[in-house]
């Protein structure tokens, strides 16, 4: 199956699905909180993630797990700008994970090549006018609100229908202030205000995203449906985060078989190297 196309102005295009790894400068995130805290130690693990194949390195100062409190705007920039500044000098492209506009824009001036906002600009009204300013891909991930209740926000008929619509929806929006239609990228939001049979349902159904004719990106690393799935048979306890990663990089190639743009992982050797493959099946299918 032909992927659909993949540009996006300012970014190299890949001819396989692209990895952008993970580093979280935070406490708590649930899956690596507190590894990379220290910018020296976050600089150097977005380089190794670099070296292992990540073609992205998505630099947070914020976590997003479920029932996470937020941290002050003054705190998240003093936590990202070193790290983004010195990886962006030392040549990888970074994303800022980040809701809010002034961490966005400040990124960007400090390099940042993409804006990630997991709220897809719902969160901070100023930044739907920050990403169309800055000119940078903007991600629309599927958002129902702040992590502190999105579980409760969490109910659906018919999940893989009614994302799509909410993020076409919420495109449109973000068009309407001025961001360019062919800078967004679209994100189905993996554990963010979902049950674990809608994750489920959403990663099976990936290739209905086509009709948005947007680049995609998946963020199933580590996430709690994994963990879910693989519990103890014994104790019923979930798998805990940091032993997800091959189902992480299964989750991951069968989304870029689906025709993903983009998968985002904690760690990359596994899903880089199984990206690879999955090219080189399709490109060698009649
Ligand atoms: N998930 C997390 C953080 N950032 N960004 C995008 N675009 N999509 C996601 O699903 C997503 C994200 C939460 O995971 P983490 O706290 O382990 O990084």
């Amino acid at each position: 199956m032909k992927r659909p196309s993949q540009v996006l102005s300012g970014l190299p295009e890949w001819d396989r699905c692209a990895v952008m790894g993970v580093v979280n400068v935070t406490p708590d995130s649930f899956s690596d909180g507190g590894r990379w805290l220290d910018p020296g130690r976050a600089v150097d693990r977005g380089l190794l993630l670099a070296e292992q194949g990540a073609d992205i390195v998505d630099v947070g100062g914020e976590s997003t797990r479920p029932g996470a409190t937020r941290v002050s705007e003054e705190e998240e920039l003093r936590r990202v700008l070193p790290v983004v500044r010195s990886l962006t000098d030392k040549g990888v492209l970074v994303s800022i994970d980040t809701m809010r506009a002034r961490v966005a824009e400040a990124a960007v001036e400090s390099g940042a090549r993409i804006i990630n906002d997991v709220s897809g600009g719902r969160a901070d009204a100023g930044m739907i006018g920050a990403a169309a300013r800055s000119g940078v891909p903007f991600v629309v991930m599927h958002w129902r609100g702040q992590s502190a209740r999105m579980d409760e926000l969490a109910a659906y008929e018919d999940v893989a229908a009614e994302v799509i619509r909410e993020v076409a929806r919420q495109m449109d929006t973000v068009v309407a202030a001025g961001v360019d239609p062919s800078q967004v990228i679209v994100d189905p939001g993996l554990g963010f205000a979902k049950r674990r049979q809608d994750d489920w349902a959403l990663l099976a159904s990936l290739d209905a995203w086509r009709v948005l004719g947007r680049p995609l990106l998946v963020a199933a690393s580590r996430k709690r449906f994994l963990g879910e799935l693989l519990a103890d048979p014994r104790t019923g306890e979930a798998r805990p985060a940091r032993e997800r990663d091959a189902a992480t990089a299964a989750a991951s190639v069968l989304a870029a078989a689906q025709g993903a743009w983009a998968v985002r992982v904690h760690e990359v050797r596994d899903t880089a190297d199984a990206v690879r493959v999955e090219a080189a099946i399709r490109t060698n299918r009649a």
